[in-house]
């Protein structure tokens, strides 16, 4: 394929345009790199690597899926502190990584994808990009989106909100120029970001208000340093560290059968849950807010050991009136009160189910993704492909995500099936492959199917994994490692193809 250079129309022409340089985006990279395929650009909209873990720097932001299995197959890390580690040192690791894979040179920060449409005789995309210096275009034989689902802050709508006063952030924005000592702060939301922030929160708060819509399962967390030894165990004894997370790994997946088949077993959850309750709340009144009444599992189980005695707390107010309006100073719930505050801190998540990067990809038909997905909930064969957006390769797609275990193994199942299929593009002078509409919908139908009595599904709860449709287009149905067997190769197959135009082999020809 081409090498990089400027068109006389004032595009670079790169094979591969990679979108984000988070852990996706990075493993992308890598591994396209390794594969011999080192004509691509990383567009990062952030100034540094790290994707949500860059952004994500809020009081308490650390992993709740354990860091031997929370970190790259290929650069295994016997440093790590603890089981589950702080967002301070995921990212530092993610930095070595990328520092160390020498491809950074094709890193380019401060700059977001604005446009991105095909062009059929081309066989590219055209590509926006918008940076400190201005509009830049390039065309582009792939596009691997690795823009993460938990990347844009989902504000809440109420009434009201744009007139506060005072502080307000969200928890993926975080202002630490705000100093909270003694302040009165709420909290609206209580997933996984504010079971992790609100016990940070009511240790330097004058008085902090915690909004509940749902009360989430909240299980133990298991967590411990890495003793020395331990550490150098890893690093000096052969194989070691790869059965440590072997071993996670095995444990993580035991769980699937029971949120994918037998959600009842998902009742050992709950008995959990109820304990860690009960151990640090005594007050009946609060016990009952904080327990869900729909199965275990249906929402993301979250772990702590902090959160239920951060809410029994005499700093902290636990509130589950719905809100129904905040004014310049206060938040006033559906009873009528009127909670006066300082700061307010935004812990509604993120657009999941509406990626905003679909609306600026443009296919072969002149929709965009962001339309046809809002028409007929997120679709991708193999999580990965789009009917009607050809080379477009999706990381972390619709029916990836995961309840039970580290989405690293997801993305580099991705990675793989991305270069397999570069590979094969280039193998056998493919200029276009797009999955065929047939494949795509059986493997939806597959999916919809095998998801009908999970837990998702049945538990009895709303959640983000669910769209407007009520359909789980998030999480993938079932163990990982079938998952990656479906994505082992790359099934040219099940696409419509193009070969190079003959332009374009004139082209290569004369470069
Ligand atoms: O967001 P969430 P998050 N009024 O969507 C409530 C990952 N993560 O940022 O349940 C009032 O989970 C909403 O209530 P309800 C992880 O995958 C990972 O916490 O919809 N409340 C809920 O309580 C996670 O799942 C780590 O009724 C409103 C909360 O806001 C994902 O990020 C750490 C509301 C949103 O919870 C997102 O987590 C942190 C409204 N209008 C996050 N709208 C790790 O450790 C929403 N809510 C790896």
């Amino acid at each position: 394929m081409s090498s990089r250079s400027d068109s006389p129309t004032g595009s670079t022409q790169v094979d591969h345009l990679i979108i984000g340089a988070g852990f996706a985006g990075l493993a992308a990279a890598i591994k396209l790199d390794e594969a011999g395929e080192r004509d691509f650009v990383v567009i990062e909209k952030d100034s540094d690597v790290g994707g949500t873990w860059h952004i994500n720097t809020y009081p308490g932001a650390e992993c709740d899926v354990p860091s031997q299995l929370y970190s790259y197959s290929f650069a295994l890390n016997p440093d790590w502190s603890k089981v589950y580690s702080p967002q301070a040192e995921i990212l530092e690791y993610i930095r070595k990584v990328a520092r160390e894979s020498g491809t950074l040179d094709r890193f380019v920060f401060d700059t977001a994808v604005v446009d991105a449409r095909w062009d059929e005789q081309a066989q590219r995309w055209v590509v926006q990009v918008e940076g400190p210096e201005g509009t830049r275009e390039y065309a582009t034989r792939t596009i691997v989106s690795a823009a993460g689902g938990l990347s844009e802050p989902r504000m809440p709508e109420v009434e009201g909100i744009e007139s506060f006063q005072g502080e307000i952030f969200h928890s993926a924005r975080w202002n630490h120029d705000v100093d909270l000592t003694g302040k009165r702060i709420a909290v609206i939301g209580t997933g996984a970001s504010a079971v992790q922030l609100v016990p940070e929160l009511q240790e330097v708060a004058g008085h902090l208000d915690v909004y509940q819509r749902t009360p989430n399962w909240i299980i133990p967390r298991n967590e411990r340093s890495f003793t020395s030894l331990e550490k150098t165990a890893f690093r000096r004894v052969p194989g070691l560290q790869r059965a440590a997370r072997s071993a996670v790994y095995s444990t993580l997946e035991g769980r699937v059968p029971a949120f994918a088949k037998f959600p009842d077993l998902l009742k050992v959850v709950e008995a959990q849950g109820r304990k860690n309750i009960n151990a640090a709340i005594k007050d009946p009144e609060l016990r009952a807010k904080v327990t869900p009444d729909y199965r275990a599992g249906c929402k993301r189980i979250l772990i702590s050991n902090k959160w239920y005695p951060a809410l029994a707390a005499d700093n902290v107010d636990l509130v589950t009136d719905p809100i129904v309006k905040i004014t310049g100073d206060a938040v006033v719930t559906a009873d009528g009160v009127e909670r006066p505050i300082d700061v307010l801190v935004i812990a509604t998540g993120f657009y999941v189910t509406e990626p905003p990067i679909a609306e600026h990809v443009t296919g072969r038909d002149g929709r965009t993704l962001a339309d046809l997905w809002d028409e007929q909930g997120m679709a991708a064969y193999k999580g990965t492909t789009i009917n009607g957006f050809p080379n477009l390769f999706q990381l972390v797609g619709p029916n990836t995500a995961l309840g039970h275990s580290s989405i690293i193994f997801i993305i580099e199942s991705q990675v793989k099936y991305v270069v397999e299929a570069a590979k094969a593009m280039r193998r056998e002078g493919l200029g276009a492959v797009e999955p065929t509409q047939a494949a795509q919908d059986a493997w939806t139908a597959d999916i919809r199917r095998r998801m009908k009595p999970t837990v998702w599904q049945t538990g009895g709860c709303a959640s983000w994994y669910l769209d407007k449709f009520g359909n789980n287009t998030t999480l993938w149905p079932g163990q990982t490692f079938a998952f990656r067997q479906h994505l082992s190769k790359f099934d040219v197959d099940k696409y419509d193809v193009q070969a190079v135009r003959p332009t374009e082999t004139k082209e290569k020809a004369s470069a």
